[in-house]
């Protein structure tokens, strides 16, 4: 394969794990329970019956775990902070013990020179919260600041930029609105205000955040979206999802506004929750824009006038990674190109944080083209003026893969559970090659 093209000499490459996908110890130094140790213990919930009291065991074999990261030579490694293991009821004095985990965490990256970058909420919302209401609750907003302060007040010192949340969508519609993630709930359009506090905690945060000097990005899931066909009707579906979708998460920070949601039946306030001064304080909350991309979205006019006003429509003709998904690099391309032409001069520094797929083999090809793929993508992307400092490959190890349990394999590492062995896949020996050409080719590179 051809080299992919020159990227800023600043530019940062990563890998991205979540707390409750890697950690395991469940249960150890106080840790309280999270809505998805809940949910796991639903039968049914999680495929195959699997759960994630061990996973990767990354509580104790972190020191692996990082001798992985510098190996692979990243710059950066973004992980998530557990919250109910800081605040095992997500209220109140912090745990020391679980806040020691990340303390020790932080100092062995920065000790081999990769810079930490926290995530504050990967989904694990303390089960304790969740029973006053989780995030339908404004009050987890205030909470959620609250611990963010406590964390920085601990980690601050190292910490230079943080993420506050993980793919509020996907938060609010897998786990409040279908009920395919914790917390469960089904509550479809109910389920909106979860969107409106995720993104007042994000800026509650972000201010308790950025008064410690640290700068803030929120981690968005974004997907370019179009209508299966030109017709009035499927444009004006793809309209209505990319509100949903995209806007929903991005207008706020960035323009100060929610987007028309009048094709869902919502009105602007969503459901009383956005209450004056909120959006004043959300505006300009974050200082980079987080990008986690998967796929396109082919959206068409709902089949059902009475439902929601779109229905998604299947990619044709597309190679599709083991999880059944499309893979399209370009639409990474596409969306860079798409989020500067609408937001224009409020976008802030884009940063991918995640990016990956899921293939099984330690020979695995096909991870290989796909993150050549996108790499291309985001240098082609930059080349036509997207600014982008940054890629994360998700993820290092294979891990909990949410409801689908352990059986579908993102890592650049492939894990075996009953073990515990980790072994680098040829997508891992590839990754390393490439850092260390673009490391090599920087002004600075010692010769
Ligand atoms: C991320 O979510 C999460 O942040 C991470 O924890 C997780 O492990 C990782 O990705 C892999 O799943 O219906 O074929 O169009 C990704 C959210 C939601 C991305 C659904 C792709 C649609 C695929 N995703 N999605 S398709």
């Amino acid at each position: 394969m051809p080299q992919i093209p020159a990227l800023p000499p600043t530019f940062r490459w990563g890998v991205s794990t979540a707390a409750y996908q890697i950690e395991g110890a469940t249960e150890e130094d106080g840790r309280g329970p999270s809505v998805w140790d809940t949910f796991a213990a639903r039968p049914g919930a999680i495929k195959d019956g699997h759960h994630a009291r061990t996973a990767c065991d990354s509580y104790h074999r972190w020191p692996e775990d990082i001798a992985l990261l510098r190996e692979l030579g990243v710059d950066a490694y973004r992980f998530s902070i557990a919250w109910p293991r800081v605040q095992p009821t997500g209220r109140g004095p912090v745990g020391e013990r679980g806040l020691a985990y990340y303390d020790r965490l932080t100092d062995e990256l920065l000790t081999h020179g990769i810079t930490p970058l926290p995530t504050l909420f990967h989904w694990d919302l303390p089960q304790a919260l969740e029973d006053d209401g989780g995030w339908l609750s404004r009050d987890t907003a205030f909470r959620f600041a609250e611990y963010a302060a406590r964390t920085a007040d601990r980690l601050g010192d190292r910490v230079p930029e943080w993420i506050t949340l993980n793919e509020p969508f996907v938060h609010t519609v897998f786990g409040y609105a279908l009920g395919q993630h914790a917390p469960g709930r089904t509550l479809l359009l109910d389920a909106l205000p979860t969107a409106h506090h995720q993104l007042l905690g994000h800026a509650l945060a972000a201010r308790q955040l950025r008064e410690r000097g640290a700068r803030v990005l929120i981690a968005n899931n974004c997907t370019p979206v179009d209508p299966a066909s030109g017709t009035e009707a499927d444009r004006a579906a793809a309209e209505a999802y990319d509100a949903l979708h995209n806007r929903l998460f991005n207008d706020p920070p960035l323009t100060g506004s929610y987007p028309d949601l009048s094709a869902f039946g919502v009105a602007e306030h969503i459901g009383g929750a956005v209450l004056d001064g909120d959006l004043a304080l959300i505006r300009g909350s974050v200082d980079g824009l987080g990008v986690n991309y998967y796929n396109p979205t082919r959206v068409r006019a709902p089949a059902d006038p009475g439902g929601l006003p779109f229905d998604l429509a299947p990619m044709e003709g597309v190679p599709r990674t083991a999880f059944g998904w499309p893979v399209v690099p370009e639409g990474l391309r596409e969306l860079l190109l798409r989020l500067g032409r609408r937001y224009a001069d409020a976008l802030p520094p884009i940063t991918i944080t995640e990016n990956g797929c899921s293939y099984p083999g330690i020979e695995d090809p096909e991870r290989i083209a796909f993150l050549d793929g996108h790499i291309r993508a985001v240098a082609d992307a930059v080349a036509e003026g997207a600014d982008v400092g940054g890629y994360f490959v998700w993820t290092l190890v294979d891990n909990f893969e949410w409801a689908e349990g352990y059986t579908q394999r993102f890592g650049l590492v492939h894990l075996d559970h009953t073990t515990q062995t980790r072994t680098p896949r040829a997508s891992y020996t590839w990754y390393r090659d490439l850092i260390a050409r673009h490391h090599a080719a920087r002004p600075d590179a010692a010769m």
